[in-house]
């Protein structure tokens, strides 16, 4: 299992001392999560502190964009260094042409809120690196896990599968110990956490029990 803590519940007065830390803690990539007040209701980080936070860590930057229009917006957060940059399907009108664009530059992924079904990606699943379903309504780290959203990621497995897709199928949002099992049997690839690696008081442990 990939392991992406997302550094929105890590203290971002020592930022990149916690970058650090959970990547001497086996952290597998580096999630941010942009949100811009609109298509979230939670305003946090843009593309000049993730290029600073690029200084403190080789590992993959996993670049989760909550904002509307990312088609104006995702060369700012290609040439600040994200290696994977997801937008969110409910958030833009081409995002064909969007995934092609990105692609030129680094991976590609589309992210799915709770509400919004998988046949929403069904024609673009085939030419996407990462798909993202989440597991809480966006905005807000620490919230609890949609129980549902299992199933989801069970189906959209089937659905790589079905397209023979090596896409990385990701999960965010209220992952912790008890639920990870859940998600790696129906085919989840990686999962973000934020609030119960950064709580842990040990990062170390908890990513080892999210990766077993
Ligand atoms: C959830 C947020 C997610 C983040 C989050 C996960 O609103 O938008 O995209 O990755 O930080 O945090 P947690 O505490 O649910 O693991
Ligand atoms: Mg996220």
């Amino acid at each position: 299992m990939i392991v992406a803590p997302s550094v929105l519940s890590a203290d971002f007065s020592k930022l990149g001392e916690e970058i650090e830390n959970v990547e001497r803690a086996g952290a597998d990539w580096i999630h941010i999560d942009v949100m811009d007040g609109s298509f979230v209701p939670n305003i946090t980080i843009g593309p000049c502190v993730i290029r600073h936070m690029k200084k403190a860590s080789n590992l993959p930057f996993d670049v989760h964009l909550m904002i509307e229009h990312p088609e104006r917006h995702f060369m700012e957060f290609v040439d600040a260094g994200a290696d994977y940059l997801t937008v969110h399907v409910e958030a833009t009108r081409s995002l064909y042409r969007l995934i092609k664009e990105i692609q030129k530059h680094c991976r590609a992924g589309v992210s799915l809120n709770p509400a919004t079904p998988l046949c929403a990606v069904e024609q673009i699943i085939h030419e996407v690196d990462l798909l993202l379903i989440m597991s809480v309504e966006p905005g807000f780290g620490g919230q609890r896990f949609i129980p549902e959203s299992v199933e989801k990621v069970r189906r959209a497995r089937e659905m790589l599968d079905e397209r023979n897709s090596d896409a990385i199928l990701s999960v965010d949002g209220g992952v912790n110990e008890e639920n990870v099992a859940l998600l790696k049997d129906a085919g989840a690839d990686a999962v973000v956490a934020g609030s119960y690696i950064f709580t842990s008081g040990d990062y170390r442990e908890a990513i080892q029990k999210l990766k077993r």
